[in-house]
Order: structure tokens, then C-alpha cells, then sequence
């Protein structure tokens, strides 16, 4: 058989297995943006920035009359504070209500991110008529699209702008509006195109939408990022302002959330690589839960090769290695934070960040989970990937650590103490001199006296600085784009950090790399590789089987020809 041939069924066979199981249109729209009698920006008016749905899917059927008429989204814009972050939050608080103002109750509220095809948000209206959480959107979203889906009838999508041409930022969206009254939704069962309204597990999410069709706990699941991964970094000399290279702790992670009917989250799932510790310190990565929730936590830890690491007691010695683990954390565990990843003498066994460093070496993966015995609101636990800190494990207690920072119960010796954390969730309460500056009530901990954050998320996996390259200097940077992006306070080059030029920069410590240099080539990240290997292999196996039916197949159906 020729090879080309053979290539044609794979490709059919890896096309079929991609299917996606939730299928809408993509529907373009022209937003039209105004302000209400209430000083609320309303996004689009009824029908106008709608067009029609002309070749719908099963799901998108136009039972009802809702088929040709999106949503109007009201919501609330306001200016940003710039604190170079890659990402923002939209808070939703609102009523979904019908063309008579009066409350719906049930229906599901689907928001997808600004390529219109990955859900980031899903929830059922509530007794009231109201749907309550927040997305976290990469700042170089422009747009999020709004979907009602009540009766087994989808409304097309509502392009809904994240930021408008003053500079305005949506922060909250406060009413989703379908504009008919539902009564004259007239889709009550199985239609003849096919709506199915099948809700096997009764949670008010139908078949053709739930994520899990027989689980009544369970409805979304989400992830974060919604393809790859995302990378995490942090300064360690906190509280004392660093040198801005952000890769004393590097790390990429990837994170699924469960979620009920209700929006709340009933599982987390993470799973996470340490890439680089460009430090003579010490350190560790923590997730720390409010103390109120009750979880059962497990993680599972490998080594850079795969190989999943001993069982080791759940301690919090600086030495400590880390196989399996689960239990059921007390208050203290988790003010103390669960650990993701312990000392980093042992999970990251190099570097990574020096021009001598030419062999990138693997650190340890970790997958954890979080299993909330009581489901959460969003509100609750915020937003992926949640406060995720880093410790400083080897940093003497020198006085220096603010009274106002976070600490664990539990700390070994004089060490342990230093938090690492991202702004956003630790407010002074007091004033404090702090690294020979003098900080004011409700200014964020975790950023220096020059403004500058001791954590950062970065989308993707993020060609990080070389040792002692100052990210915000020109001269030292491998991201030029980063001084106009703070600058402008984020308004201009927003996606700084998808620079085609940082992999050539010597600035990065990417170019340096000679050996094992495949293990930074996104989008095959060792981490993803380790997922891959673990998620796909059931799926491996039905494929190779399928080929090879496809291959015997098209030999005994060659052979009848070549006899006839
Ligand atoms: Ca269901
Ligand atoms: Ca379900
Ligand atoms: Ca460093």
C-alpha cells in the first residue's frame, strides 16, 4: 500500500476521534455599546446585532423563536488599575430575565472566550432567576460571547467587547436579557430537528451540554488554560524588591475544575512542572484554600523521567520527598497551604536559568486533587490558579517579614516563614516600613517598592528571563514589548510576552539551551508530554486499533479488485 494512502486513514480516523461533542455556530456580530438610565454600559439592542443562524447544528435548532435573537448583556465598564497582570476577572452577578423583565428560571447561561468555541463559564439560572461567579480572560481578549439555552433552544451567541475603545475594562456583567417573553418559547420536547431535551441526571443541564450526562453532581468542566499550559513565576527575595528576572520559580501548570449545575466548584484537578529555579534559595510551591472549605486532597508526584516518586509522610521538613499522599486537611493543613511541589533540592535538580545551564533538565510533575466535600461558590475559592504561592525554604527569619503577610501555624525552625505570593490577595492592614519604604493601609503586599509583582502568571508556556536579566530594562530584556505594555498600563502590546523574537534572545534563557531543548518547545512542554502520555493512552489504543482494521481492510478490499 502506498504510504500516502495510509495517511489519508489516519487522518480519518484522528478526524473522527477529534469531534467535539458540543457543537454551536459561530455567529459574527457588531457590537453596539450604550449607556442605560442607570449608568450601565448595555451591550447591543434587541435584534440588532444579530445575525440569523443559517445553518444550525442539532443543538442550535430553531424550535423556538429564540433561534434568531441573542441576548442583550448589560454590564459595567470601568478604568483598570494596571499591576502587570496578564489576566483580569469578570464578575457575574445577574438576573437573567425575559422580553417582560420577569426572572427565568432555569435556564443555562454558557459565556465562551474570544475564539467562540471554549466555554469558560456555565451555570443554571437560579430559583430567582440569577447566575453568579467570574472568568478569568487573558488581557488580549477582546471579546467573550453570551449564550441562553432554555428549552432546549439556543440563542445565538452575544459578542460582548471586554474593553472598549476608551479603555474602559468590563468588570461585571449585571443582566442577561432574552428578548421575548417565555411563553412564547414554544420548544416543549423532542423536536424534528432534533433538539434533544433529554436531562438524564435531572440537574437541570441537558444531555446535549452536560459535560457529565449521568452525574447529577456534576454538569461543567472547565479548564485552565483552555488549550496548553500557563506559566507561573516568582521573585524570591520578597520582602525586599528583586532584580525582575521572575525566574528564581518557574512552573507550568494546567488546571480542570468540576462544576455543579449551580456553578459551584465540586473538583479541581491540577497538574504542574517545576521549568526553572534560577536561585540560590530554596523553595517550594503551595496551593492555599480558604480554611472554611472541606476537601480531601491527593497529589501524586513523579520524578523528570515519569516515575512516580515513594510514599513519603505528608511532613513539612525542607528534605522531604513526595510519592503519593491523601488526606483530609485540617484548619491548620490548610492555612499552612497544600503542598504541590516540595524543596526544590529535590524537584528541581538544576537551575535552568544560567548561560552555563546549556542541558535543560526536567524537574518533578505534580497532579493533585481537590475534592470539595461541600461544593464552593467561585466567590469562594477565586479564580485558576487560585492563591498559588511559592515558599521560601531556606531564608532565615531576619525580621524583615511584614506582620501583615500571610504565614503557615507550622513552620520548621526559624524557616518556612517566607510567603511568596501574587498581588491580589494580601492587603496591608497597617503601616509598615518594608524594604526601607514606607507602605500604606490597602496596598498590596506582594508589590515592591518599585511597583513592581513578586508573582506573575504568563499565558502559555513562557520563554523565561536568564539569570539577573531585568525583564523591564531594554538593554537586558528578551522582551522589548514589556517596557511600552507597563508604560501604557497595559493598553498597548498587551500580548508582550508572544514575542517570536524571545526565543533568539540571549536575553532569554531559551538560547542557551543546547541539550533536551525539544522539552521547551511549546506546545509539546514536558508537562503536556506527561499528560498526554497518561490521558491518551486508552485513546492510543483505540486508534491503532481502528488503523489497523482500516489497513486489513483496504488490502482484502484491493485484492477483490485486482481479482476482478
Ligand atoms: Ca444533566
Ligand atoms: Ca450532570
Ligand atoms: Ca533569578
Amino acid at each position: 500500500m502506498k504510504l500516502s494512502n495510509l495517511f489519508i486513514i489516519f487522518l480519518l480516523i484522528f478526524n473522527i476521534s477529534n469531534c467535539e461533542k458540543k457543537k454551536k455556530n459561530l455567529i459574527p456580530i457588531q457590537n453596539q455599546v450604550g449607556i442605560d438610565k442607570n449608568g450601565n454600559v448595555v451591550i447591543g439592542t434587541q435584534n440588532s446585532s444579530t445575525t440569523p443562524n443559517t445553518t444550525p447544528s442539532a443543538n442550535t435548532a430553531p424550535v423556538g423563536t429564540l433561534s434568531n435573537t441573542a441576548p442583550t448583556v448589560t454590564g459595567v465598564y470601568e478604568n483598570e488599575v494596571f499591576s502587570y497582570q496578564t489576566m483580569r476577572v469578570v464578575t457575574i452577578d445577574a438576573s437573567v430575565v425575559d422580553g417582560s423583565d420577569q426572572p427565568i428560571v432555569g435556564a443555562v447561561v454558557e459565556i465562551r472566550d474570544t475564539t467562540n468555541v471554549n466555554t469558560i463559564y456555565q451555570q443554571v439560572s437560579n430559583s430567582s432567576g440569577r447566575v453568579q461567579g467570574s472568568l478569568n480572560l487573558n488581557t488580549t481578549e477582546t471579546t467573550i460571547y453570551v449564550y441562553v439555552i432554555y428549552r432546549g433552544v439556543t440563542t445565538p451567541a452575544k459578542a460582548v467587547v471586554v474593553r472598549t475603545g476608551d479603555n474602559k475594562v468590563l468588570v461585571r456583567i449585571t443582566q442577561i436579557k432574552i428578548d421575548l417573553p417565555t411563553s412564547t418559547i414554544t420548544s416543549t420536547g423532542s423536536s424534528s430537528t432534533g433538539t434533544s431535551l433529554t436531562d438524564s441526571d435531572g440537574d437541570g443541564v441537558l444531555d446535549s451540554i452536560d459535560d457529565y450526562p449521568n452525574d447529577p453532581n456534576k454538569a461543567t468542566r472547565l479548564k485552565f488554560p483552555t488549550n496548553g499550559v500557563n506559566t507561573i513565576a516568582f521573585e524570591d527575595l520578597f520582602p525586599n524588591a528583586g532584580d525582575a528576572d521572575l525566574n528564581d520559580s518557574v512552573v507550568v501548570y494546567y488546571i480542570e475544575e468540576d462544576l455543579n449545575a449551580a456553578g459551584q466548584i465540586v473538583e479541581i484537578r491540577g497538574n504542574y512542572q517545576y521549568m526553572a529555579h534560577g536561585s540560590g534559595f530554596q523553595h517550594s510551591l503551595y496551593l492555599r484554600l480558604p480554611s472554611t472549605v472541606n476537601v480531601n486532597y491527593s497529589s501524586e508526584v513523579r520524578n523528570g523521567n515519569g516515575v512516580l516518586l515513594g510514599n513519603a509522610a505528608m511532613t513539612k521538613s525542607k528534605t522531604e520527598t513526595t510519592g503519593i499522599n491523601a488526606f483530609t486537611p485540617s484548619v491548620t493543613d490548610l492555612q499552612d497551604g497544600l503542598r504541590i511541589l516540595g524543596n526544590t533540592n529535590t524537584t528541581m535538580p538544576a537551575w535552568n536559568s544560567r548561560t552555563t545551564d546549556t542541558t535543560y533538565v526536567n524537574g518533578h510533575f505534580a497532579k493533585v486533587k481537590v475534592v470539595f466535600n461541600t461544593p464552593v461558590a467561585r466567590s469562594v475559592i477565586g479564580l485558576a490558579p487560585y492563591d498559588t504561592f511559592m515558599r521560601n525554604e531556606s531564608k532565615n527569619v531576619d525580621g524583615t517579614y511584614p506582620t501583615d503577610a500571610p504565614r503557615a501555624v507550622t513552620s520548621a525552625g526559624s524557616f518556612q516563614v517566607y510567603e511568596v505570593h501574587r498581588p491580589g490577595f494580601y492587603k496591608f492592614t497597617s503601616q509598615a516600613t518594608v524594604d526601607g519604604d514606607l507602605r500604606e493601609i490597602g496596598e498590596d503586599i506582594y508589590i515592591d517598592k518599585n511597583n513592581f509583582p513578586f508573582g506573575i502568571v504568563v499565558p502559555g508556556l513562557w520563554k523565561w528571563p536568564r539569570e539577573s536579566r531585568d525583564l523591564r530594562i531594554l538593554a537586558q530584556t528578551g522582551y522589548p514589548k514589556f517596557a511600552n505594555w507597563t508604560s501604557t498600563q497595559g493598553v498597548q502590546d498587551a500580548n508582550w510576552y508572544s514575542d517570536s523574537a524571545a526565543a533568539s534572545s540571549t536575553n532569554n534563557y531559551y538560547a542557551s539551551v543546547i541539550t533536551n531543548k525539544a522539552a521547551l518547545d511549546t506546545p509539546n512542554s514536558q508537562l503536556l508530554a506527561f499528560l498526554g502520555s497518561v490521558n491518551s493512552f486508552a485513546e492510543f489504543q483505540i486508534l491503532l486499533g481502528l488503523l489497523v482494521v482500516g489497513v486489513i481492510g483496504y488490502f482484502i478490499i484491493k485484492k477483490k479488485f485486482q481479482k476482478a
